[in-house]
């Protein structure tokens, strides 16, 4: 009898174990409420109104008012929620750290492989193996669906969050209110996330305080912003939400960005060049002909497949520079984060992953 007992418990545990995985991820916690009055649904400690609060700034009031007339949020409630949302300081400084610094000398300093070294490590590798091994069958369905190779996005994922390990503890709703209304540089931008943000949980019946995510309000396995969900996230599990926690519905929503950005399947996505050309500008977004690279100094080491303008990608080793001929599918990598670093590490990674299979 009592080996029954602990056969039925063994069954109703593998049982558990099968379905579904390990843990529920937030939106699968937190969604489906129906019970929304005049915008997004809020948890009973949300509903109410702050009675000793100040009134809202002018820009804050603009917001209101477009989330009203565009989307027919209700104005009391929006009041409500952004009356709750708190200012996050130390955001402001991380974003001011991260803006664009001008000028880049002549002199290596060894700033890719000190990047690259973040990523590329015998630590790492194995987890993206484990990554891999385990949705093989969805990325080599994305493969199939929009062309994008598993190793660009075991490579994206990888980069973003560890493979799901690092997919940030901001409360989403504060990052992007405080970016939004409080971070003049790019609160147009930001205020366009909010918008979206409220809209997604909006249509998910989840309440935004229940989300995090990293300190600029990206979301879930691949770090997708809000507009990025709107625009290019996929129910890729089909089981009827879309889910960037979920890394089924990451892993296809990350081959739908790269398509929509104009990914081309089975093509290179840089190489390398014999030579130098120091005196040429670089980067992801210049454009050279091969004419010109080759008067200049430069000679491809492999096949071009047949492209005549390419970009400079010029890549700091420490005592020398390495340079590259960027192709379309190089600048597709840098529509997810616009840095010739980031999308090479990207792929890098990947190809280092891939290897290590
Ligand atoms: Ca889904």
């Amino acid at each position: 009898m009592q080996r029954i007992v602990i056969c039925l418990m063994m069954i109703l545990w593998l049982a558990a174990c099968s379905s579904g995985g390990s843990s529920k991820t937030p939106m699968q916690k937190h969604r489906g409420h129906s019970d929304v009055k005049g915008g997004v649904y809020l948890e009973k400690q949300h509903e109410q109104p702050k009675p000793d609060s100040a009134p809202l700034s002018v820009d804050k009031e603009k917001f209101i008012a477009m989330m009203v007339k565009k989307h027919g949020f209700n104005r009391q409630q929006l009041r409500t929620v952004l009356e709750q949302t708190n200012k996050l300081d130390w955001v402001i400084g991380l974003m001011d750290k991260q803006a664009p610094k001008s000028g880049s000398s002549n002199v290596p300093n060894g700033a890719w492989i000190r990047y690259k070294n973040k990523f590329i490590t015998p630590n790492n590798l194995p987890k993206g193996v484990d990554f891999w091994n385990k949705y093989d069958k969805d990325l080599q369905r994305a493969y199939k669906e929009y062309g994008v190779p598993p190793e660009i996005i075991v490579g994206i994922i990888g980069v973003e969050t560890g493979w799901g390990r690092v997919m940030g503890k901001t409360k989403i709703i504060d990052a992007l209110s405080t970016l939004a209304f409080h971070y003049p540089r790019r609160s147009q931008y930001f205020a366009k996330e909010l918008e979206d943000f409220l809209i997604m949980c909006r249509d998910e019946g989840v309440d935004p305080f229940d989300l995090n995510g990293s300190f600029a309000g990206a979301m879930g396995y691949g770090q997708f912003m809000p507009s990025a969900f709107r625009n290019h996230a996929i129910d890729f599990n089909h089981d009827g939400h879309i889910d960037l926690w979920d890394p089924v519905d990451a892993i296809g929503s990350v081959a739908n960005y790269f398509k929509s950005h104009g990914w081309q399947r089975n093509r290179k996505v840089a190489v390398v060049a014999d030579g130098q050309a120091l005196s040429l500008d670089t980067g992801f977004s210049t454009k050279y002909s091969i004419e010109h690279l080759a008067k200049s100094g430069l000679k491809p080491k492999s096949s071009l497949e047949g492209h005549k303008e390419v970009s400079l990608l010029r890549l700091d080793m420490g005592d020398s520079y390495q340079f590259w001929y960027g192709l379309p599918n190089f600048y597709v990598i840098t529509r997810y984060n616009h840095s010739t670093h980031y999308a090479m590490a990207v792929w890098q990674l990947g190809l280092a992953v891939k290897q290590a299979r």
